[in-house]
């Protein structure tokens, strides 16, 4: 380690954007790569508004895989490593996740879902969210109002996601922003680089391979999850 003067600055506040590449370990299928769960379904059928409308058993039936297959995964390196960052990092560390589910949170850190939780449900009637139980149906009520129109607490295409002025302001703040295991296809998640990097951030992308958005990036980590993120906090923590 040289003299302090010609240690790097440790960045005050460091804003994380995570995506499916980060749970690829854990056995959730991501949704781009071969075999991805958009290679298998129409997202118009069963990730859009007007997809639960035609058919909710169908979209019902979609998240009810997806939420058993999550309920038996467990946390890789990558989600202990950003847990562990999130907890003994001296300045700041936001965790915004394109992911629906928990596995930051089973890691023990806390992340903002900006795409919605798989393990939550909600009253489109309401407002109202719940834990989702295991499986959900057309008919289920709402817990709160009793209405039968209960869905997925999910951000589908075309909906808003959640917390944006709340992302926004983490992202204005940031000396480093880091895209971890996302393709960059989907916004407005895609476009936190461009706004990091305009509010004057230093911005890394770690994913298995460089995505279409790499070139944005200031520096480009290469490398499965598992391996790259642990060894990305540990030079932070160092
Ligand atoms: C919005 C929940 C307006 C669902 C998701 C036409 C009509 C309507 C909208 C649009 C339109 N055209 C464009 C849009 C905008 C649209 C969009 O971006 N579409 C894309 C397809 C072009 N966006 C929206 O609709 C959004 N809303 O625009 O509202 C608005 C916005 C702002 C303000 C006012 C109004 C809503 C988008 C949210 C949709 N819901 N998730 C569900 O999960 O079932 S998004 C969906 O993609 C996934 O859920 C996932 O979260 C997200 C991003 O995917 P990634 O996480 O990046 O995963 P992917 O498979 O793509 O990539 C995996 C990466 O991991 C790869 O790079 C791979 O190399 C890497 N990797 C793999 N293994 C590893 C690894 N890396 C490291 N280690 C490994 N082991």
């Amino acid at each position: 380690m040289g003299a302090p003067s010609e240690r790097p600055e440790r960045p005050g506040k460091i804003v994380i954007l995570t995506g499916a590449g980060v749970s690829a370990e854990s056995g959730l299928g991501t949704f781009r790569d071969k075999g991805g769960v958009w290679t298998k379904y129409d997202l118009n059928e069963v990730a859009t508004p007007d997809g639960f409308a035609r058919d909710p058993a169908k979209v019902h039936d979609f998240y009810n895989a997806r939420r058993a297959n999550a309920a038996g995964a467990r946390p890789n390196a990558a989600h202990g490593a950003l847990a562990r960052l999130q907890a003994e990092y001296p300045g700041e560390v936001v965790l915004i996740t394109q992911n629906v589910d928990a596995l930051h949170e089973a890691a023990g850190a806390r992340a903002i879902h900006m795409h919605g939780r798989l393990d939550e449900a909600c009253c489109a009637a309401c407002g109202a969210v719940w834990t989702a139980p295991l499986q959900m149906f057309p008919q289920d009520p709402c817990p709160e109002c009793g209405a039968q129109e209960t869905r997925p607490n999910i951000v589908w295409f075309g909906e808003i996601p959640q917390e944006l002025d709340t992302i926004a302001l983490h992202l204005e703040g940031a000396d480093l922003f880091a895209a971890i295991g996302t393709s960059g296809q989907v916004y407005p998640a895609a476009g936190f680089v461009e706004e990091a990097t305009r509010w004057g951030a230093r911005t890394v992308e770690l994913n298995l391979e460089p995505s279409d958005l790499a070139r944005l990036f200031d520096e480009q980590i290469g490398g499965p999850a598992s391996e790259s993120v642990p060894a990305w906090v540990d030079r932070l923590l160092g």
